[in-house]
């Protein structure tokens, strides 16, 4: 039996660190994210009834350990420097003429790699496993992040190459769709939203609570690999290639450039082509690809002569503020927008930035007609990030204290950063209502654009999310600039949508403080939106992550009639209510597998194999001798006769409920 759970144990951690590569290092998942939770769930189960067969290199030890008191500060094996910067081509050529008089006429080559704005990391590796991980610090003493650095997905915990003893270097980062959904969360609890994904992926490994890393969504790329203290290969371009063979992520945007005139085409490539990266660099590393020729030129105390790195301009820019709109989104939050005197941002024209909210403004201490400093990052919304100039003939702004769509009331609660619209039939509700529902990610209606959005709105054919399931072609081929292969393909993308599921028709819903996170976890947790809907609010944040705000908000969501006639209607739609989720690992139905037969009087066959799964049952397909009960409704088919013909106990909906410990419905 030990022998057994070992076994598989070992078989579990290895599928999940292959999985955890392909999906976090490769980004080539093979496997859906529910095989890959079904079989770390088990994994954690034996660990827990097996607690002395815990190793620091298994999957689970990710999740974040206790929090601490502070950081212990450790020494570097060598200085970790820091990098000189070029900011033209002229001093990049200075850099390139010092380095071949240097090296009197030697042949050379440049490796140019991204700069990746993110902060530097060193991690220990002993005899294959990481022991430890240290943050650049000042160079010679950094603070130990062990615990945090764990949590990152794409640092390995076990190298693929076997037991080696090394130190690597590289980059800690969060990409911008995990800085800007972290933001969203921030901004939903009333914290302070982080001003870049640089300092956000500093604040988040610099946290003595390693389950807050956890949830941040960080990523390593190592860019340097050290045996004893020193370069481990003789060329740096071979570095690169082994680590990415010991399972690093290493970025792949790198070139061995032979002259000056191809690193300079590296960086130029990449000043446009940066836009399209789901990260923020803030420019090109070159470094020597010969280590021999590193030691020949050495170091200054701060920075390798060696390597350089060249700095793209700023992507800042000055401009006039000319005026702020307020726009109304979906839960109905007036959203301070910035009209700009467009002005070009490295490499687009910008004339709209976010405020975000009325504090925003007043931190920033800004009013209409001042000349101000903008900001662009990725493809993030750029922003106003500070006052350059004070107008003398400044407007201050207000919050309307009417919605500027409807007329409606605005209030902004206590403890709210947010002013919100109070008419629920306000239509730039309804609109922005409708984008969410349709937008990427959520339903995925595509072509529900905000043009034709707007059309429907105006002309009164959609007053509720669930008119779309209604919309015939025939009303959509009156519209502006609306053929009827467009509408029929419309149509057809919004009775697929129909599909999607649960936690998606949730996110959907637009429920505030619900994202995308949060209604997985809704989902995943009860099973059924009937029974979110009917929860109150204990049950509600009984659920991870689900604190009294949040819960305090799904119930007020499911008590406003408005929203419940949605529901129901949506119902009516064929939406997914249900939700397929993973088995509870300890219920009233552990151990026993049900098989569903006929037409239950009350739930659907989806329902009902939720309902055993949570309460910690498994249903199969075929009645076998291993079938615990048949679960027999109307109409039974075969699987009746053959439960008979094994002797397979038959229950009805009735006693299958008693079972699970529910109450009648
Ligand atoms: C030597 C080499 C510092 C760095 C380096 O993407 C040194 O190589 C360094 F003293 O900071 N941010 C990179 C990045 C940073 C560094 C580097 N290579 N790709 C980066």
């Amino acid at each position: 039996m030990a022998a057994d759970v070992r076994e598989r144990i070992e078989q579990l951690r290895k599928e999940l660190q292959r999985h955890e590569y392909l999906y976090y290092v490769l980004d080539s998942p093979e496997i859906s994210d529910a095989e890959y939770d079904r079989m770390m769930r088990e994994l954690q189960e034996l660990e827990r009834r097996h607690p002395e067969l815990i190793t620091p290199d298994s999957p689970t030890q990710r999740v974040g350990g206790a929090p601490r008191e502070g950081f212990v500060k450790v020494e570097h094996s060598s200085p970790m420097l820091s990098l000189d910067n070029a900011f033209s081509e002229g001093e990049l050529r200075d850099f390139d003429r010092r380095v071949r008089e240097l090296l009197g006429g030697a042949r050379y080559r440049y490796v140019a790699e991204l700069k990746l704005d993110g902060l530097s990391m060193a991690v220990r590796y002993e005899n294959g496993l990481m022991v430890r991980a240290i943050t650049r610090g000042d160079g010679l003493v950094g603070e130990d992040v062990t615990e945090n650095a764990r949590t990152i997905r794409s640092l390995p915990l076990r190298l693929r190459s076997g037991e080696e003893t090394c130190e690597v270097r590289g980059e800690v980062i969060m990409t911008l769709e995990a800085f800007r959904k972290l933001n969203e969360e921030r901004e939903a609890q009333g914290l302070p939203r982080y001003a870049n994904p640089r300092n956000s992926a500093a604040g988040s490994i610099r946290v003595l609570d390693p389950s807050i890393t956890a949830s941040r969504q960080l990523d390593y790329y190592a860019y340097f690999l050290l045996r004893n203290g020193r370069p481990a290969l003789p060329s740096h371009w071979e570095s690169l290639q082994r680590l990415e063979k010991m399972g690093f992520k290493v970025n792949p945007h790198r070139r061995l450039c032979k002259n000056f005139d191809e690193l300079w085409e590296f960086i130029s490539e990449w000043e446009e082509k940066r836009e399209t990266l789901p990260y923020e660099i803030d420019g090109v590393v070159a470094k020597l690809d010969s280590v021999a020729q590193w030691e020949q030129l050495g170091s200054t105390a701060k920075a390798p002569r060696w390597a350089i790195a060249y700095k793209y301009p700023a992507r800042s820019a000055v401009t006039v503020l000319e005026d702020i709109e307020v726009q109304v989104g979906r839960t109905g939050v007036l959203t301070p927008v910035a009209h700009l005197k467009p002005v070009y941002v490295g490499g687009v024209t910008v004339s709209r930035a976010t405020l975000h909210n009325e504090d925003e403004i007043e931190r920033l201490g800004l009013a209409i007609g001042d000349k101000v400093e903008v900001y662009r990052s990725g493809d993030v919304i750029p922003k106003v990030v500070r006052v350059v100039e004070r107008a003398p003939d400044r407007r201050p702004f207000k919050m309307p204290k009417k919605c500027p769509v409807c007329g409606g009331k605005v209030v902004r609660e206590e403890g709210e950063v947010a002013s919100r619209c109070i008419n629920t039939n306000c239509p730039a509700r309804l609109k922005e209502s409708i984008r969410h529902f349709a937008s990427r990610g959520v339903m995925d209606i595509d072509g529900l654009g905000e043009a034709l959005i707007h059309q429907l709105v105006d002309r009164g054919l959609v007053k509720s999310i669930a008119d779309l399931y209604r919309l015939e072609k025939e009303q959509l081929v009156e519209l502006e600039r609306m053929g009827d292969k467009s509408a029929q393909k419309i149509i057809d993308n919004i009775n697929a949508s129909r599909s999607q599921p649960l936690p998606r028709l949730l996110n959907g819903l637009g429920i505030p403080f619900v994202g995308e996170r949060t209604a997985q976890i809704l989902a995943e947790t009860f099973g059924s939106l009937d029974a979110i809907a009917k929860a109150d609010l204990e049950t509600l944040q009984s659920a991870e992550e689900v604190g009294p705000k949040v819960a305090h908000s799904i119930y007020t969501f499911f008590r406003e009639p408005r929203n419940r006639d949605l529901v129901e209607r949506l119902r009516k739609e064929g939406l997914q209510f249900t939700y397929e989720t993973t088995r509870a690992e300890e219920g009233p139905l552990t151990g026993l597998t049900f098989v569903l037969t006929g037409t239950l009087p009350n739930l659907t066959r989806n329902e009902a194999k939720a309902l055993i799964e949570r309460a910690g049952g498994k249903v199969a397909g075929s009645v076998s001798r291993k079938t615990s009960y048949v679960v027999a409704g109307s109409e039974p088919g075969s699987k009746l006769d053959k439960a008979r013909e094994l002797g397979v106990p038959v229950i009805d909906e009735a006693k299958l409920l008693e079972m699970a410990g529910e109450e009648r419905r």
